[in-house]
């Protein structure tokens, strides 16, 4: 099987071609990145060299680049590609619209050219909304996105829908809550917060710090989009979560504690627009129709993602000061 996976230099792509190349070593794996700043190579150093994985930097939005890389033979594509982090869409929207709807697009139309056998959208509860203080997303909950970015991924899913309805396109849609683990990038909550406190910088906690949101460990995330590449039912959305659902301050706290850092880190500063105050979902679909259970609970989670940036400090080090984006230069040039 030829996969094309979109996004791998990513957080969740590159855990996500890792896991992959583990677990079907005979698979041939394309990533496609365009190297963005949130792109980084450094992940995908222990990959470097397998016959089976191979990477081609190039933008989805570019029409003739992706029809050369569909040209040479995709049977699967899992769509990672995004701009994703909720505060730059409210500064920059453009750039999400851009990436996330008409680079999904340009890849659907490749796709439906080169007849893939699947094609599988990451996307993100985000689409859904808010929820109140009860209740759970499920795969029908109505789409009422918030942020710019959130509109942006579900102005994806929603043409990902389309071309299997009018093209009959073999799709899935795959939607989850936050992920956290190796390779996040350091402006997302979970690190943000692990390397301030270690540099015993304040920890901006933003509106009163009471926002949930449901929290999946990467690796049980990359499992469940492998049994629905093979298992996922054609048009079907599945919604992807463990039931771990936290406040901020919880997991501010959490860090602190473990890292033995004092609470008057936190700093409580004004609230992100549009901010949703809880995400929860509800993964009956997904357990009962697939049989997927996640194999990490949040207090081994966070503990093994906090020991991992501990250990792994030169490399989120090397992103605060954009060395990382060297390695990609020499290799590829800058964009
Ligand atoms: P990320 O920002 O870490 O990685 C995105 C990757 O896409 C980067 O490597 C970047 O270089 C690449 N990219 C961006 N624009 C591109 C373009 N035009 N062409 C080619 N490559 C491009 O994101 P992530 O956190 O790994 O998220 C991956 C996917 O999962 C996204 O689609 C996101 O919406 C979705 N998602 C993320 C989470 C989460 O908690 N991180 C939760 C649910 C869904
Ligand atoms: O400095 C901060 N302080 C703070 O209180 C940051 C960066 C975040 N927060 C809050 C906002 C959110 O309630 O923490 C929560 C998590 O924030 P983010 O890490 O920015 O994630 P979120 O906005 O929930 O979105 C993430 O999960 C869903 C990903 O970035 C998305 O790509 C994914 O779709």
């Amino acid at each position: 099987m030829k996969l094309l996976v979109t996004g791998g230099a990513g957080f969740i792509g590159s855990n996500f071609v890792i896991y992959m190349l583990k677990q079907h070593p005979e698979y041939k794996i394309v990533n496609v990145d365009s190297l963005t700043y949130a792109g980084n190579l450094e992940n995908l150093k222990s990959v470097e060299g397998n016959p089976n994985y191979s990477f081609v930097k190039a933008d989805i939005t570019d029409v003739q680049a992706m029809d050369a890389l569909f040209s040479q033979g995709v049977d699967v594509v899992v769509n990672f590609a995004a701009e994703s982090h909720v505060d730059r869409s409210i500064l920059e929207p453009d750039v999400f619209v851009k990436t996330n709807v008409l680079g999904t697009q340009v890849l659907l139309d490749a796709a439906k050219k080169y007849s893939v056998t699947k094609f599988v959208q990451v996307s993100t509860d985000e689409v859904y909304g808010t929820l109140g203080a009860t209740g759970l997303f499920t795969e029908e909950t109505p789409l009422t996105p918030n942020s710019p970015y959130s509109a942006s991924k579900a102005g994806g899913d929603l043409l990902v829908r389309a071309y299997h309805e009018t093209f009959g396109l073999p799709v899935n849609i795959t939607r989850c809550s936050n992920n956290y683990g190796p390779y996040q990038f350091p402006e997302k909550l979970i690190p943000l917060m692990i390397s301030r406190a270690l540099a015993d910088q304040a920890l901006p906690v933003y509106g009163d710090g009471l926002n949930i949101r449901d929290w999946l460990y990467v690796e049980d995330h990359c499992s469940a989009i492998d049994l629905v590449i093979h298992e996922g039912v054609n048009g079907e959305v599945y919604n992807i979560g463990g039931n771990n659902e936290r406040t901020n301050v919880h997991i501010v706290n959490t860090v602190l504690q473990e890292l033995g850092k004092p609470d008057s880190l936190i700093t409580y500063v004004q609230d992100r627009p549009g901010h949703d105050r809880r995400y929860g979902i509800d993964p009956t679909k997904i357990t009962n129709e697939l049989g997927w259970k996640p194999k990490h609970t949040f207090e081994t989670g966070i503990k093994e993602t906090i020991q991992w940036y501990l250990n792994n400090r030169e490399w989120w080090t090397r992103i605060q000061s954009g060395e990382y984006q060297k390695y990609a230069e020499l290799q590829y040039g800058s964009r």
